[in-house]
């Protein structure tokens, strides 16, 4: 047992083989006819902290009712993990739903917090040692969509991998079951998969949630032009770009876009000048999709994944999920 907290980082914004990756990455969204900043630019330590305001909002009912169903079914959640498991959290953001698990005594005998918001990552992982200095802990910063790569020292016996949160809603689905395979790839069939996903539901709950009345979620959708601005010395001025979020029924999914209120240039610098984009009064860009499933249509992505012994749990309206499944160790 350690009082100490291991941080590990193989992602840095700052190093600059990474900024020239993140650089040509975001001219190439930017590039594009239907121009695209990815989701990650949203997580620096400012929006995580506005997606945690989010969670509060009374319009965003995920956060609320993932905790619900994990109230009502935590009795059977801690059998079915067992004792002695490695809880590898993916995107823990503040270690906050986490944190409620190991004070309701679902206890691992190591935890292990991935999230690229790694300044954060270090602030939110000491405040949860300090509470449960007993769970051995490390952090992770790391861009695991990129490549989840886990450190040696974690044992490959009953890694549980918690993704809560719908977060696998950020991938489009064939990625999603991509994703799933490789997760399913870091664990033997004494581990498993925790993970919370969003269901479909009517269309004006689902736009009022990424929506809401107070600006929360415009603030965060906006804050990530702040972000480019500080880590890539690109220009964008905030207040020229308005909020857009809808829930795209077609494809099952909620977009969120930001608008030119009028006609801007943007710039951004390259290995050796400046790029610019010029956008016309109301032209978009493309920063989230958020994929809702169906619980049958979440099940089958799972089994075409790799996982077996596929469980499932719902609040009494079926607005959102947990799942648990175990890796088939059976496959070739
Ligand atoms: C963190 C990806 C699960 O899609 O609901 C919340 C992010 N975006 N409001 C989601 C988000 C706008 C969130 N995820």
């Amino acid at each position: 047992m350690t009082s100490e907290i291991k941080l590990l980082q193989l992602f840095d914004w700052d190093s600059p083989g990474e900024k020239a990756r993140l650089r040509e990455e975001l001219a190439a969204g930017l590039l594009q006819p239907q121009a695209s900043i990815a989701p990650k630019f949203f997580y620096d330590a400012l929006g995580s902290r506005l997606f945690e305001a989010i969670t509060e909002l009374p319009e965003y009912y995920p956060t609320r009712t993932e905790a619900a169903i994990f109230d009502e079914h935590l009795p059977e959640i801690r059998r079915i993990l067992g004792a002695d498991f490695s809880l590898v959290d993916l995107g823990c953001g503040s270690c906050a739903k986490a944190g409620k698990l190991f004070h309701a005594g679902l206890l691992p005998a190591r935890y292990v917090a991935v999230d690229i918001s790694v300044d954060f990552l270090r602030d939110s992982l000491q405040n949860l040692k300090r509470e449960l200095p007993a769970i051995d802990m490390m952090g992770l910063g790391l861009d695991f969509t990129d490549e989840l790569r886990l450190p040696d020292e974690l044992p490959l016996e009953r890694r549980m991998f918690f993704y809560p949160g719908s977060s696998i809603g950020n991938f489009s689905p064939p990625e999603a079951r991509a994703f799933l395979k490789r997760l399913a790839g870091q664990m033997d069939a004494t581990g498993g998969l925790l993970i919370g996903v969003d269901l479909i539901k009517d269309k004006a709950v689902l736009d009022a949630a990424y929506d809401d009345a107070l600006g929360v979620t415009a603030a965060f959708n906006r804050n990530l032009l702040r972000h480019v601005n500080a880590r890539l010395d690109a220009d964008f001025a905030i207040g020229d770009w308005r909020h857009v979020a809808f829930y795209n029924e077609a494809d099952a999914r909620i977009e969120m876009h930001l608008e030119a209120r009028r006609g801007v240039d943007v710039s951004w610098p390259d290995d050796t000048t400046r790029r610019t984009r010029h956008f016309a009064a109301g032209e978009r860009i493309h920063t989230e999709n958020s994929y809702k499933y169906s619980p049958a249509g979440f099940e089958t992505l799972l089994s075409e994944a790799g996982f077996t012994d596929i469980r499932m749990w719902t609040d009494p309206r079926a607005w959102f999920a947990l799942f648990f499944a175990r890796q088939g160790s059976t496959r070739t």
